[in-house]
C-alpha cells in the first residue's frame, strides 16, 4: 500500500503556530518519529511528508508544516512554503495550544473556508492548563508580542467560538498520550472525508458496460518509462477490469490491423496523446475515440473549463506569454510533449495566423514550471497549459483551475490542447457528449 502514488492519496495537512505540537501530532498519528520534535520554536522548516495507510480511511499523505508565525527572512520563506501546502490539502488539521487562539488560527480557518477544505481543530497540550485557567472570552487578535504562546485566549473561549461556528475540534495531549490522541483525531477525520474520496469520480467506468471491448493505444517511445506503463494507463485498465469489460492494448502501429481483425467494433478507442493524430486518422469514423488525457481532464479537473481554455489558443498573438505547468519533475527527452511539441504546435498556429513573417516575429513565449511550483501571479499569462497532473491530487488540480479562473486566465491541459491543435476536439469530446445525451433521454423516458 505504501506504493500507492501520491496523487491518489488523501492529503492531510497539519498547520498551526510554531511549537504548538504539530510534529508531535504527526508522530502520534503515524506512531513513528517522522518529524523532529523539540521545544525550540521553528524546528520544522520544510514541509515533511509521510505516506501511510491510515485505517480505516485508506492511503493518506500527511504533510507537517513550519509554523505560520515564523519570523525573519528565512521564516518568511518558510511561511510561503507552508502556504503552498493549502493548495493540495484535502483536509486541514489546525493545531493550537489549548489556551491560545488568535490571528494565526483565524487565518488558517479563513484559508480553509475560502478553499472549502474541511478542517479539524486540535487543541493540544491540554495537560498544561487547568480548567480554572479557562476564563474569559477568546481574543481573536492577541498581539504576538504578548505571546510566544499567544497566552491570551482561553481554551473555553476557543471552544465556545468553535462550538458557535460548528467547527469540529478535539482536545489532545500529544506528549504522553499519543495513542489516545491518534484515536481521537482519526474518529473526527472520518466524519470530514470529502465526498469525492468516498465515491471517486470514474475515469472510464461510466462510459462502458460489462463485456464491452475497449482498445487502449499505448505507444512505447523514448518517453515511456522503463519496464512499465504509466499511472493513467494503469488506472484506466484497472477500471475496465473492475467493470468486467475487456481491454485490448496495442501500440499505434498495430491499431488498424487490430480493429479489422475484430468481429465486432470496439466500444471506444482510448489513445495516448503522443500518437493522437495517427490514432484518430486510423480509427473508422463510426468508432468513438478519445485520449487518456481527456478522460483524466474530466475526472481530475474540470473538462468544461479546460475545453474553453483550449479554444483560446486561436486568440493568441506573437509576443504573448504562456505558462506550461508540469506536475512532475521528469528529465525532458528529445521531443518532450510539454517543452517541445506543444510549444511548437502553438507557435505554428500563431504563425499561420499572421501569414508569412520571419520566424522570430511569430514567437510566443513559454515559461515552464514543474512540481508543486505554480506561480502566484498568473495575470502575466495569456494561457496556461497544464500537464495531465497524474502526480497531483484532484484538490491541487482544482485549486490551480480555480486560481486561473479567479485571475481571469484561461487554462487548458496537454490532452485537450493537443486535440484542439489537431482539430479533433469535437470528436474527442463526443463520448462524453453522448453520455450526457443518453442520460437526458433516460430521464425523459
Ligand atoms: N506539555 C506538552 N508538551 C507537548 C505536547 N505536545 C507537544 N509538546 C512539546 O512541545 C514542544 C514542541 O513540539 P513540536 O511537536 O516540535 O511542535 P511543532 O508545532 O511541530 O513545532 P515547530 O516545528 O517548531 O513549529 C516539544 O517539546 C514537545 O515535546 C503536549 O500535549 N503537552
Ligand atoms: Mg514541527
Amino acid at each position: 500500500m505504501r506504493r500507492t502514488p501520491k496523487g491518489l492519496r488523501l492529503h492531510i495537512a497539519i498547520f498551526g503556530r510554531r511549537n504548538v505540537g504539530k510534529s508531535s501530532i504527526l508522530n502520534a498519528l503515524t506512531r513513528q518519529e517522522v518529524s523532529i520534535v523539540s521545544e525550540i520554536a521553528g524546528t520544522t522548516t520544510d514541509p515533511v511528508e509521510k505516506a501511510m495507510e491510515l485505517l480505516p480511511i485508506g492511503p493518506v499523505l500527511f504533510i507537517d508544516t513550519a509554523g505560520l508565525d515564523d519570523i525573519g527572512a528565512l521564516g518568511e520563506k518558510r511561511v510561503a512554503k507552508t502556504y503552498k501546502v493549502f493548495e493540495r490539502a484535502d483536509i486541514i488539521l489546525l493545531v493550537s495550544q489549548a489556551n491560545v487562539w488568535g490571528e494565526y488560527e483565524e487565518e488558517i480557518l479563513e484559508e480553509a473556508r475560502r478553499r472549502k477544505t474541511p478542517i479539524l481543530v486540535i487543541l493540544n497540550k491540554t495537560d498544561l492548563f487547568k480548567p480554572e485557567q479557562d476564563l474569559g472570552p477568546v481574543r481573536s487578535n492577541p498581539p504576538l508580542a504578548d505571546a510566544p504562546n499567544g497566552h491570551r485566549g482561553t481554551s473555553n473561549g476557543a471552544k465556545a467560538k468553535l462550538n458557535k461556528e460548528k467547527i469540529p475540534y478535539v482536545e489532545t495531549c500529544a506528549l504522553n498520550q499519543g495513542w489516545e490522541t491518534a484515536a481521537k483525531i482519526k474518529n473526527e477525520l472520518i466524519k470530514l472525508l470529502p465526498s469525492d474520496w468516498i465515491t471517486p469520480c470514474p475515469i472510464i467506468a461510466d462510459l462502458i458496460e460489462a463485456d464491452d471491448l475497449i482498445i487502449l493505444v499505448i505507444p512505447i517511445d523514448k518517453e515511456a518509462p522503463k519496464g512499465r506503463i504509466i499511472l493513467p494507463q494503469q488506472q484506466t485498465l484497472r477500471e475496465i477490469l473492475d467493470k468486467k469489460a475487456t481491454a485490448l492494448v496495442v501500440n499505434e502501429r498495430n491499431l488498424g490491423k487490430a480493429i479489422s481483425n475484430l468481429k465486432q467494433p470496439p466500444k471506444i478507442v482510448v489513445t495516448d496523446s503522443q500518437v493522437f493524430e495517427q490514432v484518430f486518422a486510423s480509427t473508422p469514423l463510426d468508432i468513438p475515440v478519445t485520449s487518456f488525457s481527456m478522460l483524466f481532464a474530466r475526472c481530475k479537473g474540470d473538462l468544461k473549463q479546460l475545453t474553453e481554455g483550449a479554444k483560446r489558443i486561436d486568440e493568441l498573438n506573437p509576443g504573448d506569454k504562456i505558462l506550461i505547468a508540469e506536475a512532475c519533475t521528469h528529465h525532458p527527452i528529445g521531443d518532450d510533449i510539454g517543452r517541445a511539441k506543444i510549444p511548437n504546435w502553438i507557435s505554428e498556429r500563431v504563425g499561420s495566423k499572421i501569414g508569412p513573417a520571419p520566424d522570430s516575429q511569430c514567437r510566443v513565449n513559454f515559461d515552464i514550471y514543474s512540481g508543486h511550483d505554480f506561480p502566484s501571479n498568473l495575470k502575466q499569462y495569456k494561457l496556461i497549459v497544464h500537464c495531465g497532473a497524474c502526480m497531483l491530487n484532484r484538490k491541487e488540480v482544482l485549486n490551480r483551475i480555480y486560481e486561473a479562473k479567479s485571475q481571469g486566465v484561461p487554462i487548458t491541459n496537454y490532452g485537450v490542447a493537443i486535440a484542439y491543435l489537431h482539430n479533433k476536439l469535437e470528436r474527442a469530446l463526443e463520448p462524453f457528449e453522448k453520455k450526457k445525451r443518453d442520460e437526458n433521454e433516460k430521464r425523459l423516458s
